[in-house]
């Protein structure tokens, strides 16, 4: 996968291939990271990029020609769809992950200041918009570092992706069971026995019906879009059941 990101803090965005599982990516020849700095498509001598927003207002917006030139060299070079991070885009999920992730390349714009001229969206220079939660960043590029993040675990042949299946389609689309490990006893607080006893039957069990439960305890949302089987539905009948009691003793 090709990923070309255009930002005017590229050692920034960089920084996302130096560590864990991009980096593998990176070293396996799976992910490739191409870095567009708008600064270097600017005829201003000073290298601006930035200018005040007609109609006034505080900040700065950034100018449509240096980031429509950047993104044209992406696309000269096979860049994939052009998905801009901004706050106003629709919400990247782990779907996103997996569409994206999917693509021989995409390219990730990342506004800094009060965002860029909208004549690039009217112009079609940008394809869509992502946003990564409702909240507010300097600029997209911790935004697209998440993207180049969660797409980068999910390449094929990225060592470590076979050995540790990264979305197993058992737990996927639930938050995730507890986990333990030694030592077996710590301040007092022992680990639940069925994790010691050997019975993975039973161990498979526990964890699906811990994972269900937290769920449903933690984010209800997510269950919305799952389809339970009817042995997952009693279980989680029984847990609802369980805690109604206890909440009314
Ligand atoms: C919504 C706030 N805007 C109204 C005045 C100003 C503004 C805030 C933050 C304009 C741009 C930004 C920079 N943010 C991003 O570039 C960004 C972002 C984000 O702020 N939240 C969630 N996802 C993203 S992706 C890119």
């Amino acid at each position: 996968m090709q990923v070309s990101v255009v930002t005017l803090f590229p050692d920034r965005v960089a920084d996302v291939v130096r560590y864990g599982m991009p980096r593998v990516a990176v070293e396996q020849g799976a992910l490739r990271l191409s870095l567009i700095n708008p600064r270097d498509h600017t005829d201003s001598p000073s290298r601006r990029v930035d200018d005040r927003p007609f109609g006034g207002g505080p900040g700065m917006v950034m100018e449509a020609e240096p980031l429509a030139r950047a993104i044209a060299t992406a696309r000269a070079a096979g860049a994939g769809p052009v998905l801009a991070l901004s706050p106003q885009g629709a919400r990247f999920d782990q779907a996103w992950a997996r569409r994206l992730a999917a693509l021989p390349a995409v390219t990730l714009v990342c506004g800094r200041y009060e965002g860029w001229d909208a004549r690039l969206q009217d112009a079609g220079v940008i394809d869509a918009e992502l946003s990564v939660g409702d909240v507010v960043l300097s600029g997209g590029e911790l935004g697209a570092m998440m993207v180049i993040d969660a797409c980068a675990r999910l390449l094929p042949g990225v060592l470590g992706n076979a050995a540790s299946p990264v979305e197993d389609s058992f737990s996927a689309g639930l938050l995730d069971h507890p986990q333990y490990t030694r030592p077996v006893q710590w301040r007092g607080w022992a680990v639940p026995e069925v994790l010691l006893s050997g019975d993975h039957a039973a161990i498979s069990r526990w964890r699906r019906q811990q994972a269900l439960a937290h769920t449903w305890t933690k984010r209800p949302d997510l269950l919305e879009g799952l389809s339970l089987s009817p042995q997952e539905q009693e279980w989680l009948r029984a847990y609802i059941a369980q805690q109604v009691d206890e909440a009314k003793r």
